[in-house]
C-alpha cells in the first residue's frame, strides 16, 4: 500500500536520516524577518505530514537536475543550467477576483499563513517518468480562505511570472505565455494541494519553481504550475497553457488515469527516475482514496 492512514505512519519509516530541514537556509532566504521564526522551526522538527507517500524520495541530485520549465528552456537539463537568471526577491503574488479581500501577498507574508509541512509527494509526469519529492509548502487552501472566496469562486486559475529579461525560453513561443494553470474550486481546497516553498527541508532551487509553486499529487506535473504570480478565483474554467497548446491531447483535469492513454503514447506505465524497470501507474497517481470521490459520476475519458 502506498499511501497510510495519518496513525499508521513512523516518522522514522519516511523520512530519510539525511532529510533534516536546514533552520538557517530557511529563515535568511525563506523568511527573512524573525517574526517567521516559528513557521520556521516548526518546519525544522520535520514532522512528515499524514499525507506523505511512504517510498524513497528521488535523490536532491535528479530532483534538482531533471527538470521542465519552459520558461528556462525545453530540455531537462535547461532549467538547472539557465534558472539562476530569476529573481526571487522581493517577490508578490496577487490574489484576485471572486474574493471579499484581494490582496497582493509578498512571499513572506504567505509564509506566515501556515505552519510549514514537509509532503513527502510522486509526481508523474505526462511524459512518463516519475519522480518522489520531499516538499516543504502549506496548503493553498490556507492562502485561498485568506482572501475569502465569494461564492462565485468556482475555479482558481494560476499564473507564472512572465518576464523574458529573466527567463530566456520565453523568447521562443512553444507556449503562449504566461504558463497558466487552473484547478477546480474543490481540487483548489483538497489537502492534498500545496504551494511548495522548498524541497529537501531547503529553500526551492529555482529550477523547482522558486519561490513559489503549486503542487497537485494526483495530477499530470504540468498542472504543478511554478513561480507563481497571479492566482484569481473566478466564476469560469480557466484556459491553461497545454490545453491551449493541444487540446486533443491535454485536457483541464489531467487526473493521472493508467486507463486512459495520451493520444500518443499509453499512460500504464512509468519510469520512476533512478530505475531501470518500468512501474503500473496507478489511477489518481495513488492518491485515489484521498480524490477519487471528487470525480465520482464524471465520464473521465471525457474529462480528461
Ligand atoms: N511555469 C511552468 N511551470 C511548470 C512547467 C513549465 O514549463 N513552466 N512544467 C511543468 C511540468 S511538465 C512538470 S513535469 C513539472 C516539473 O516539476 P519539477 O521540475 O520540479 O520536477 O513542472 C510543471 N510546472
Ligand atoms: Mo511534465
Amino acid at each position: 500500500m502506498l499511501i497510510r492512514r495519518p496513525g499508521d505512519i513512523l516518522p522514522s519509516e519516511i523520512t530519510p536520516k539525511d532529510v533534516f530541514l536546514n533552520r538557517r537556509q530557511f529563515m535568511t532566504a525563506a523568511a527573512g524577518t524573525a517574526l517567521l521564526a516559528g513557521e520556521a522551526a516548526a518546519a525544522l522538527k520535520g514532522i512528515p505530514s499524514r499525507y506523505s507517500a511512504s517510498e524513497q524520495p528521488n535523490s536532491r541530485k535528479e530532483i534538482t537536475s531533471y527538470n521542465n520549465f519552459y520558461e528556462f528552456g525545453t530540455s531537462k537539463e535547461d532549467p538547472a543550467r539557465n534558472a539562476g537568471s530569476l529573481k526571487t526577491r522581493p517577490w508578490q503574488v496577487v490574489v484576485e477576483g471572486e474574493a471579499g479581500k484581494p490582496k497582493t501577498f509578498g512571499i513572506e507574508e504567505i509564509l506566515k499563513l501556515a505552519p510549514l509541512e514537509e509532503r513527502i509527494y510522486r509526481l508523474r509526469c505526462v511524459e512518463g517518468w516519475s519522480m518522489v519529492i520531499p516538499w516543504v509548502g502549506i496548503p493553498l487552501a490556507s492562502l485561498l480562505k485568506a482572501v475569502q472566496p465569494t461564492g462565485n469562486a468556482k475555479f482558481v486559475a494560476f499564473e507564472t511570472l512572465n518576464d523574458p529579461k529573466q527567463m530566456p525560453g520565453l523568447a521562443s513561443r512553444v507556449l503562449d505565455w504566461p504558463y497558466r494553470e487552473g484547478l477546480r474550486m474543490d481540487e483548489a481546497l483538497h489537502p492534498l494541494t500545496i504551494l511548495a516553498v522548498g524541497l529537501y527541508g531547503e529553500v526551492l532551487p529555482n529550477q523547482n519553481g522558486a519561490p513559489i509553486r503549486l503542487v497537485v499529487p494526483w495530477k499530470y506535473g504540468f498542472k504543478s504550475i511554478k513561480s507563481i504570480v497571479r492566482i484569481r478565483l473566478q466564476a469560469q474554467q480557466p484556459a491553461t497553457s497545454w490545453n491551449l497548446a493541444a487540446p486533443n491531447e491535454y485536457g483541464f483535469y489531467s487526473n493521472v488515469n493508467p486507463a486512459v492513454a495520451h493520444p500518443r503514447w499509453s499512460q500504464a506505465t512509468e519510469r520512476r527516475i533512478g530505475e531501470f524497470l518500468k512501474r503500473k501507474t496507478l489511477p489518481f497517481n495513488g492518491y485515489g482514496d484521498q480524490v477519487a470521490r471528487l470525480y465520482q459520476g464524471m465520464d473521465l475519458t471525457r474529462f480528461f
